[in-house]
Parts: C-alpha cells; sequence; structure tokens
C-alpha cells in the first residue's frame, strides 16, 4: 500500500520533470542577411531549435561541419528549423557560399 503511494508520487515527479524540461526548450532565430548569419555566434541548450530565415536574394544554406544538421538550401524569404539535440560546439557553414560562417554553441 505504502510502496504504491511512493511508485505513484514518483511516477507523477517523474512526469512533471519530463513536461518541463520539454517545455524549457526555447526557439532561437538567425537570420541570414548581407551574406552574414546574424547572430553569427548563438548559444543554446541542448534539445532547442535554431530557424534560419533567409532575408537574401542568393540562396543559402547553414550547414554544420560535422554533419549533425543542414538546413535544405533556402531562397529569398524561406526558413527552416533545426533541432540542436546534444551539447557542443557546432561550426556550420552556407554549402553555397563556405566563406559564411556562424557557430552555435549548445550547453
Ligand atoms: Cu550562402
Amino acid at each position: 500500500m505504502f510502496g504504491n503511494i511512493v511508485m505513484k508520487t514518483l511516477g507523477a515527479v517523474l512526469l512533471t520533470v519530463m513536461l518541463a524540461g520539454n517545455a524549457l526548450a526555447a526557439e532561437h532565430t538567425v537570420r541570414i542577411k548581407g551574406m552574414k548569419f546574424q547572430p553569427a555566434n548563438l548559444s543554446v541548450a541542448a534539445g532547442d531549435t535554431v530557424t534560419f530565415i533567409n532575408n537574401d536574394n542568393a540562396p543559402h544554406t547553414a550547414t554544420a561541419k560535422d554533419g549533425s544538421f543542414s538546413t535544405p538550401r533556402l531562397g529569398k524569404g524561406n526558413s527552416a528549423k533545426i533541432k540542436i539535440s546534444k551539447s557542443g560546439a557546432f561550426d556550420y557553414f552556407c554549402a553555397v557560399h563556405p566563406r559564411m560562417k556562424g557557430k552555435i554553441v549548445s550547453n
């Protein structure tokens, strides 16, 4: 009986922690304008999402150097959302213009 109550309480606590963790995932935005990622350096937490919006006439991508993420080729006004699921430092570039660079640091 007592053990059952403890298990139920533990279950409720775990569920609350899981829901809270989910609710804390933040959404970030990086604009691509003037052949630059803005901001070029972004700090996120693991589980957060980043939306890249292309405001240039030229097409761009945001492609991680280590292959962990890439947007499709984005035309003017198009956007794509990626998820940073693990912690680490992710250098990325534009596959169309490799000199365009940015960095996401995930904690
Ligand atoms: Cu580009």
